[in-house]
């Protein structure tokens, strides 16, 4: 069979559940996913040369990251071509690009030294994401930024923070398309703290006086992201769960985010996520594939995965979640690394879009719990492999292994011969 005809039978056995496949694909390409740059140089980026701080790591030393802005950007368009579907482009601030000699601190950058990243996004018809960036850097004192009792560091996190509310809007006056601009930190301590009400008084009066910067509410959409752990922090982070989503609830404007790396082992991001569509109109999420204490491995597959995908989609919730991915892995080809996650979350929601999700929820609301059960076991074994080597087909995206092959091209031909 080719692969038309093995569409064409898949579509009709999709049909009996009541399920519109093409439908389903057309859909999905218009929804916007959120690509970090920080998978292709390992969170280094190009304001500093220090070690990666604030409590995240990234091991091994695959070879050929990219070291330049040039590099970076050639990178991200090779993963681009091998991944289906509309994209943004999410920066951290830490990939300010300056000119030969040029240095500004973080607490001075300004929307000039991003002109290339605006450049290379309209060529490519993105949106920009928006990070300030409060680790590695020597104003990181004793591990703390935003919830410093040094009121001098605490000042200078501050003025990072506004310095990136008037970049985030200038991306979004540049691209036409609003900036989620996400506030995290790794803020936190080792070991039992003595106050903790302290940091956090401190970390939600930074964050206010950052969100106080002028911005139209439109255009800029400022999140607070929580972790409850940190490498170095595993006693207490000033943003911790509870903290971020109050922060969120109690000022207008400012969207949680969720990262489903940054809770105890047995909590899932799937189950919070309709918890907060009961109260607010847009949250936002790092979608990361947790593996016990470490929040940032490739995103696959798995079934945390499809069911985060599926509570998005059958809540008809696309247009309210803003899906970012946040992984980083150093120890394989980089390139591969972005294109796998990426795949993974298209391919998770793919799968929800064609999850007979109407007839489900009716089982449930008639408590026929049993045919619930059985039914949810039949749809698994769909050929949804058909769906989504078509959806491949009409983004013009190599299917199969193909882009693997594609990879190792590039690899041989542009990441062995870097220095
Ligand atoms: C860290 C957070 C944070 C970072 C990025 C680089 O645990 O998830 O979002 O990964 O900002
Ligand atoms: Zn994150």
């Amino acid at each position: 069979m080719t692969r038309q005809e093995r569409y064409q039978s898949a579509k009709e056995i999709y049909k009996k559940y009541g399920v519109d496949t093409d439908a389903a694909m057309e859909k999905l390409k218009e929804i916007p996913v959120s690509l970090h740059c920080w998978q292709g140089d390992d969170v280094k980026g190009f304001d500093q040369d220090g070690p990666l701080t604030g409590g995240i790591q990234t091991t091994g030393n695959y070879p050929g990251k990219a070291q330049t802005p040039e590099e970076l950007m050639a990178d991200l368009e090779e993963a681009m071509k091998l991944m289906p579907g509309k994209k943004k482009l999410n920066l951290h601030a830490s990939y300010a690009i300056f000119e030969e000699g040029e240095h500004v601190d973080r607490d001075k950058i300004e929307p000039k030294h991003f002109k290339k990243w605006v450049d290379f996004a309209k060529k490519h018809n993105m949106g920009i994401d928006f990070n300030p960036t409060f680790f590695s850097h020597n104003k990181v004192k004793d591990g703390l930024t935003l919830s410093s009792p040094d009121e001098e560091i605490r000042k200078f996190w501050i003025e990072h923070g506004k310095a990136c509310i008037r970049i985030s809007e200038y991306f979004a006056k540049e691209t036409g398309i609003p900036c989620v601009m996400n506030i995290w930190t790794g803020d936190g301590y080792k070991d039992i703290p003595a106050d903790r009400l302290g940091p956090r008084m401190r970390y939600k009066d930074s964050i206010e006086q950052i969100i106080a910067e002028p911005h139209d509410p439109k255009l800029v959409k400022p999140c607070v992201e929580s972790k409850v752990f940190g490498i170095g922090v595993e006693s207490f982070t000033a943003g911790s769960s509870e903290f971020a989503l109050m922060f969120a609830a109690s000022h207008d404007g400012v969207l949680p985010l969720m990262d489903n790396g940054h809770y105890h082992p047995t909590e899932v991001v799937s189950d919070k996520i309709p918890a907060l569509l009961c109260y607010f109109d847009e949250i936002a999420l790092h979608i990361t594939r947790p593996v016990r204490w470490d929040s940032d491995h490739v995103v696959l597959f798995d079934d945390e995965t499809k069911e985060m995908a599926k509570e998005i989609v059958r809540n008809d919730a696309l247009d309210r979640v803003d899906m970012a991915l946040d992984f980083f892995d150093a120890s394989i080809n980089r390139i591969s690394a972005w294109t796998v996650g990426f795949r993974a979350w298209q391919k998770a929601l793919l799968s929800a879009l064609v999850t007979p999700s109407a007839k489900l929820k009716e089982l449930q609301d008639n408590n026929k719990l049993t045919e619930l059960m059985a039914l949810q076991e039949e749809i698994k074994t769909l050929p949804f492999g058909d769906i989504w080597e078509e959806y491949l087909e009409r983004c013009n995206v190599l299917g199969g292994m193909e882009w693997f092959k594609e990879v190792e091209r590039y690899e041989k031909e542009i990441l062995e011969v870097r220095k």
